[in-house]
């Protein structure tokens, strides 16, 4: 069994991943730029200014902008992604999550956050998760964002384990990549077809226990 597991936390420990996509279809709308659930996939567990770029992308028209103009728009997209999450409560805590965590605490192994986002902090406060944490690593440590590995390999650090005792669990293409580089193994929350470098998939963290058991 490993000796500490490392979260991502945007549709992973909360539903937040869908609080992201509507506040990037906000300002997609308000640059009519067109953008779908099917884009949004490529925007998860990427950090802020890169889901940005991916976003201004897409835009086929030929408009160029200005850094000032990037700088508004990650303000207007995290104006409305804080006026979601403002309302969090334990309540959207996702099934299987607090299972999950209370099954790690009593085995003794280390629980550990890698998540690219700045918000997490906030995340976990409001909606209690916090206690359960050993080591927080979130988007205002790291520079280096998913996939590349720095997350996770500070989040060891943090647990002073090596990346081979550890496990990621991520629902991002972007995040199992970065466990990948950092020698660790990772479970995948979701559909394989959009997570391939993932370990083992399953389908929500209701099967959390079931899998760890057995590695
Ligand atoms: P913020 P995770 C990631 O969190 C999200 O999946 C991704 O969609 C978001 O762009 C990124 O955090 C940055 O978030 O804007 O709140 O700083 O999945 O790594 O926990
Ligand atoms: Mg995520």
């Amino acid at each position: 069994m490993y000796k500490g597991v490392l979260f991502d936390l945007d549709g992973v420990l909360i539903d937040t991943a869908r609080y992201h996509y509507q506040a990037w279809q906000a300002l997609a709308k308000q640059l009519q730029i067109p953008f779908t659930e099917q884009d949004n996939e490529r925007l998860k567990g990427v950090s802020r200014v890169a889901s940005l770029d991916i976003l201004l992308g897409l835009d086929k028209t030929g408009r160029t902008y200005t850094e000032d103009d990037k700088a508004q728009f990650l303000q207007v997209k995290n104006d409305h992604y804080l006026s979601y999450i403002k309302h969090l409560t334990a309540a959207d805590i996702l099934p299987g999550v607090i299972e999950a965590l209370t099954f790690l605490k009593t085995e003794n192994i280390r629980i550990g956050l890698g998540s690219a986002s700045k918000n997490a902090p906030f995340i976990l406060d409001k909606t209690g998760l916090s206690a359960y944490f050993d080591a927080v690593i979130d988007g205002n440590m790291v520079t280096q964002a998913k996939p590349h590995p720095a997350v996770f390999l500070l989040g060891a650090e943090a647990l002073r384990l090596i990346p081979s005792e550890c496990l990621v669990v991520e629902d991002s293409e972007a995040g199992c990549q970065a466990a990948v580089h950092a020698g660790m193994a990772v479970i995948g929350i979701g559909e394989r077809e959009h997570l391939p470098s993932a370990d083992k998939v399953v389908a929500s963290m209701r099967s959390f226990k079931k899998v760890i058991i057995f590695n």
